[in-house]
Order: C-alpha cells, then sequence, then structure tokens
C-alpha cells in the first residue's frame, strides 16, 4: 500500500483570512455566476449558474417545487433517478413548463382563505409572495400583498384568514400598466422589494413583477425582456439503466445529465458518459463522485462536463464507518481543483469542478469555492425548505424535515451503490431529520448575503478572483474555539437573520 502525502482535512479545519478591501468592492457588487460544464479555457461555458447551488440528486430533496425556486434564485437542481424514468421525465417537465416570464399573474388568493391555502400555493408556484384580490383571480382588485417573509407556518395556525397577514395595497409601493421593465427593475432593487404589483387604472391586478425574474445583479437589468426563456433543470442518471433513461430525459427537455455514484472512479461511469457523448453529444453530462486529482481526469478524459467531488462526508452518510473509503472534504476538493487547473492548461478545456456533500455551515460553502469549487451540491442544507418534498413534522421545539440517505434502507438506491451487482447488502446512509428552515427563498437569500460578505472581506468581486486570491489558514482545536461566543447567547443568529 501507499500512504499519500498530507492529511485528510476538512472544512472545520480552515478559515479564511481577510484580504485588503477595495472601496469599489461592495456585496451588491459581487457576481456569483459560475460555471456549470465544460468549455475551452477563456469561452464562456454553454451552462452557466447565476449562483453557485445545485440540489443534491436525492429523494429526500429533489422535487419541480425546489427546482422551480433555486433555478429561479440561479441556481439548479438535478432531479433524482430512483424511480421509473417517465416519473422522473414528468418533474422534468413541470420545471420546463414553467413560464419563467417576468409577468406572473397565477399567485392569487381570496382574503378569507386560510393560510394553509397560501402556503401550498407558494409551495407550488415557487413565489415568496401572494396578491391578495377580492376575487381571488389575476384580474380582480389588487387588495394586498402576503410575503413569505410576514408568514411564517408555525407562529401562524393554518385556518388564519390571509387577510391577518395581508399588507394593504394603500401602504405598498403599486406601479401601473405603463411602467417599463427597466423601471420596475430600479425599483425593486430602490425600494429592496421582492416583487410589484402592477395594477390598471381601476385598481385591478394586472401582473406581479418579480425581482428574481430578472437577475440578482443589476449589472444585468432586463435580462428576460424578449425571450420565452424556460427555467433550467438537471437529471441523475446511473451506469446501470442509461440506454433507457437517458432518451426519455432528453425528451423531457433536461438541460444536463449527471452520473451519480458514490464512487465515479470506475471503468462503467467511463463507458456510460462516453455512450452519452456519442449518442447525445448536445447534452452536458456530468460525473463522480472522486476524491482525488488522478480520478478527475479518468473522468475529464471520458468527457465529463463537470465532476463532482466528495465520498463520505455528507451528512446522512456512513460509507466511510461502513467501507472505510473516502477523504476530507477539503483535501480532496483541493487535490482535485489542483488537477482541474493542471487538465485546463494541458487540454485547454475547463471542466468545472462541484464541491458535493458535507457542508454544514454556510460559511463552508464560501470555504469551497475559495480551494477551488466552481459550484457547491447540497443535500442537507436544501431538505430543511418547504420546497423539498421530506414530511414536516411537528416536535416540541418546532418542526423538522424528513431527511435520508440514499444509500439508507428507506431509499434503496442499489444503482448509486452497487458496481456490478443489483442488491444493496447493507447500508451506506441513515434515515433522519433536519430542523425545518421555511422556505427557500428567503433562506438561500440569507446563505448568499453572507457569501457575499465573506467574498467582500476577501476583496474578490468574482468567483474567480476569489480562487485564486483567497489565502486559508489551517486553525488548531484551541483557536476553533475562539471562534465562538463565550458568552451567554441571548438569541439564536439565525433569530436576528429572519427578523
Ligand atoms: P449533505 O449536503 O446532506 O451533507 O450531503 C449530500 C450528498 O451526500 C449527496 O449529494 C450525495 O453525494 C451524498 N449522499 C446521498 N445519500 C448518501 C448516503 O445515503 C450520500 N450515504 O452520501
Amino acid at each position: 500500500a501507499q500512504i499519500i502525502d498530507g492529511v485528510s482535512r476538512t472544512f472545520n479545519e480552515f478559515l479564511l483570512l481577510p484580504n485588503r478591501t477595495r472601496t469599489d468592492c461592495s456585496p451588491e457588487a459581487v457576481d456569483l455566476g459560475t460555471p456549470l460544464v465544460r468549455h475551452a479555457v477563456g469561452d464562456p461555458s454553454p451552462i452557466a449558474l447565476r449562483a453557485p447551488f445545485t440540489s443534491a440528486i436525492m429523494q429526500a430533496v429533489g422535487s419541480p417545487e425546489l427546482a422551480i425556486a433555486l433555478a429561479r434564485n440561479g441556481g439548479l437542481s438535478f432531479l433524482h433517478h430512483n424511480r421509473p424514468v417517465a416519473d422522473q421525465a414528468a418533474d422534468i417537465r413541470a420545471v420546463k413548463n414553467f413560464k419563467a416570464g417576468f409577468v406572473v399573474s397565477d399567485t392569487n388568493v381570496r382574503p378569507g382563505d386560510p393560510l394553509s391555502t397560501l402556503q401550498e400555493l407558494m409551495r407550488r408556484t415557487g413565489h415568496s409572495t401572494a396578491a391578495v384580490t377580492d376575487d381571488g383571480t389575476g384580474t380582480g382588485r389588487l387588495l394586498g400583498l402576503v410575503t413569505s417573509r410576514d408568514f411564517h407556518p408555525q407562529r401562524h395556525p393554518a385556518d388564519e384568514p390571509v387577510s391577518s397577514r395581508m399588507i394593504p395595497v394603500d401602504v405598498l409601493p403599486v406601479a401601473t400598466d405603463d411602467i417599463t421593465l427597466s423601471q420596475a427593475n430600479s425599483r425593486l432593487w430602490d425600494e429592496r422589494l421582492d416583487c410589484l404589483p402592477v395594477v390598471d387604472g381601476d385598481g385591478r391586478l394586472r401582473h406581479l413583477v418579480f425581482r428574481s425574474d430578472y437577475s440578482d445583479n443589476k449589472r444585468f437589468p432586463n435580462q428576460l425582456v424578449d425571450a420565452d426563456k424556460r427555467l433550467r433543470v438537471g437529471a441523475g442518471v446511473n451506469t446501470h439503466d442509461y440506454r433507457e433513461r437517458i432518451p426519455e430525459l432528453a425528451a423531457a427537455g433536461a438541460d444536463v445529465l449527471c452520473f451519480d455514484s458514490s464512487d465515479g472512479f470506475s471503468d462503467w461511469q467511463a463507458q456510460a458518459i462516453a455512450w452519452t457523448k456519442e449518442h447525445f453529444p448536445g447534452l452536458p453530462v456530468g460525473g463522480g463522485n472522486v476524491v482525488d486529482g488522478e480520478a478527475f481526469r479518468f473522468l475529464a478524459g471520458a468527457g465529463a462536463d463537470f465532476v463532482k467531488v466528495g465520498v463520505g462526508g455528507g451528512s446522512i452518510c456512513i460509507t466511510r464507518d461502513q467501507k472505510g473509503i473516502g477523504r476530507g472534504q477539503a483535501s480532496a476538493v483541493l487535490d482535485v481543483a489542483a488537477a482541474r487547473d493542471a487538465w485546463a492548461a494541458e487540454s485547454g478545456q475547463y471542466v468545472p469542478i462541484c464541491s458535493d456533500g458535507g457542508l454544514v455551515h454556510d460559511y463552508h460553502m464560501s470555504l469551497a469555492l475559495a480551494m477551488g469549487a466552481d459550484f457547491v451540491m447540497m443535500g442537507r442544507y436544501f431538505a430543511r425548505f418547504d420546497q423539498a418534498p421530506g414530511a414536516k413534522l411537528p416536535t416540541r421545539d418546532g418542526f423538522v424535515k424528513e431527511y435520508w440517505g440514499e444509500g439508507s434502507g428507506r431509499a434503496r438506491n442499489w444503482q448509486r451503490y452497487e458496481q456490478g451487482g443489483q442488491s444493496l447488502v447493507f447500508e451506506e446512509g441513515v434515515d433522519g431529520y433536519v430542523p425545518y428552515a421555511g422556505d427557500l427563498n428567503e433562506g438561500l437569500a440569507v446563505t448568499i448575503a453572507k457569501m457575499r460578505a465573506t467574498m467582500v472581506s476577501c476583496g474578490a468581486l468574482t468567483i474567480p478572483d476569489f480562487q485564486s486570491t483567497a489565502r486559508l489558514t489551517v486553525v488548531s482545536e484551541q483557536s476553533f474555539q475562539e471562534s465562538h461566543a463565550t458568552v451567554a447567547v441571548r438569541d439564536a443568529p439565525d433569530a436576528f437573520e429572519r427578523s
């Protein structure tokens, strides 16, 4: 056996040093755009994300609702494959058929409707704001708005009427029909609004213009004006039934595929990627998971359009306990990022990498990017939101959502874990709960604000800048202790963030 150099390290063992922050470096100037798939060095990626977040290829995470909400926030979901292809294709179609135009008018409720109706509406449409009209239609007289910020399901009984949470129309900034899109855009930004109602001369609702329908970046105003845009969505696939599954997913409109395996350093995965490239040359396909540079080169050489990094670090994962396989996520990302850069220099092809799993705190996401990841994939993080499919259950202290691993007995995703065979003899994941975190739009906004603040402290305006200029230090156990508050804390930090 060979013992490789270096210790297997994870994110908790690192901190970022602040770099000089120039006066032009402010949170709103930070561009979180990042490439998703392979491209020639110096060229843009054929698919880029506006924010570096993807959701895990898991039953407990993927849903059309979550995919819509995440795509509208600039990220991307990969819908899971642990089910008949017809079901997976139907979910892909649901996302592709969602109208992502700037005008949305299907979020209407009546003042007397119960709040549970509103919650369901928000889940279904992926919106954090609903218009209340006198007749509950898209053309009724606008009476007010309810935003999910002012409506916490745990604090308000489901049968409470919508009107109890409504911001009445007379205190709302309301635009009239002749507003131009650029005027709407600047009002949304200047007044820090998520949504601007547009009414006609009689006060009848015409549209809701949502900020997320434009862009999260002021420098790209009117991004969606002229185009019949569709949201992007990805699909997980496996090395067992890909010949039957991929044609149906392609027909359903999947924008990108990802071979989903707990160990992607295998001939099966290289063959499956090669088959996909041959039969669907226009459909990008990622591979993984790997934890070292050699495995990255193997998949990039096989044609992978991005490579996922991470074995054994997932919050629900017991692969390291069961098989003794894996690597600390920080060491894995650093090693694979170095291989990606070397590969780019040799081949002229940039193959993005994704840090998948084990991101416990929001700052871990920034660390992953600083260490070289182009984007991150998360399960636990997204499973906590309303839009995730797990059941929401009451506890003595609030609510939890169900979250279970693909290698657990509950998911029985043998396609992800079996190499060559077709059965699961032992489990590699657990079945558990995560604290409920409300609406994805709100939670992700806080995460993005933290990421921007971190990048500003590090003097970086773009992710490539951050990757090349970030300075990291390894923390001792004692300095890790120093990182936390050492007084009795009156309010949890999250209470402040959500207020
Ligand atoms: P996390 O964000 O919950 O920490 O990790 C999610 C990642 O863990 C997934 O994207 C996948 O790579 C991995 N995963 C999913 N199921 C299991 C399991 O059952 C697992 N062991 O490790």
